[in-house]
């Protein structure tokens, strides 16, 4: 895998792992930073010995924000026509399991890089909120459409319009968060569940992260029959007969994604 420049990225038991990797300025996320993150979704998506994507960062943040610096001086027709939020979109449409473990700060870009994970896990020390009023602006990156879908429009607007940063037990009753860890423990927590998806077979994986997306958009009618016709795929797949085989023989069933 090539050196990035902004993030570290690692392959080990079939976990890929991106860490957030500008410390000095608690991660703020630039545009190369971005770019780097697509390009690894991109190939952990196409690679076979990568099943659950796991996102963190290094030093006392998750990620404050998009980079300020970068951002000041810009325009809004210089940001229409570099269509910029097109990396962010493509992180949406990664089909392996995402999992952000957050420690610290997850403000603005950061709070909707971490809303872009499937699943989140966080130390007791994280702080998340939408400052972005703050500076004049809003959030860009699906911050307003992921937080009112979990905590619904008046909760919402109280973070967004306000600009305070929720604790980590906040974000867990607001249901914004799996789990809440201590800070020591996170990143062990994290991977311990990771390898624990990483063992499942991957196509049911693939499909019920799928099936499960489709709840928030289509009617209920219109979501059971493609969760059915999901699960009648499934019986195509080697793993379905390898899962249930093993089911009968009383062992532990081998999956290949197949
Ligand atoms: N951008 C650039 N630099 C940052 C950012 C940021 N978002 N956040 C922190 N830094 C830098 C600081 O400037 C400082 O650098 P230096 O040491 O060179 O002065 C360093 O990180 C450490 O920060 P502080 O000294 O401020 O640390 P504190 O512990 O005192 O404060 C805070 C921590 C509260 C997190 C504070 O740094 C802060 O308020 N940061 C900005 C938070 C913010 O406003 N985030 C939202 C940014 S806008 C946004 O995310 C829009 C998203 C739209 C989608 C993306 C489009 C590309």
């Amino acid at each position: 895998m090539s050196k990035f420049e902004f993030i570290e990225v690692t392959v080990d038991g079939g976990i890929g792992h991106i860490s957030l990797n500008r410390p000095k300025v608690l991660n703020a996320i630039n545009r190369p930073m971005i770019r780097e993150i697509v390009t690894v979704f991109d190939e952990f998506d196409e690679r076979d010995d990568v099943r659950v994507i796991v996102v963190s960062g290094k030093g006392r943040a998750f990620a404050a924000g998009a980079d300020i610096d970068e951002m000041a001086d810009d325009d809004a027709i210089r940001m229409e026509l570099m269509n910029q939020f097109k990396d962010w979109d493509r992180m949406r449409m990664t089909k392996k399991p995402i999992i952000g473990a957050v420690q610290g700060f997850a403000l603005g870009g950061g709070f909707e890089l971490a809303l872009s994970c499937d699943l989140l896990f966080a130390a007791e020390d994280a702080r998340f909120g939408f400052p972005e009023i703050n500076i004049g602006v809003m959030p860009g990156a699906g911050g307003t459409q992921h937080l009112t879908r979990l905590m619904g429009k008046k909760k919402a607007l109280e973070w967004l319009w306000s600009g305070e940063m929720m604790s980590g037990n906040e974000a867990l009753h607001y249901g914004v968060i799996n789990r809440l860890i201590a800070p020591e423990l996170l990143l062990e927590e994290t991977m311990r569940f990771a390898k624990k998806v990483a063992a499942q077979p991957p196509l049911s994986v693939r499909l019920i992260k799928e099936a499960v997306e489709k709840a928030e958009d289509y009617t209920l009618d219109e979501g059971m029959k493609f969760e059915r016709k999901n699960f009648y795929l499934l019986f195509a797949s080697e793993d379905q007969k390898e899962g249930m085989k093993a089911f009968r023989e009383k062992r532990k069933p081998f999956f290949k994604g197949k």
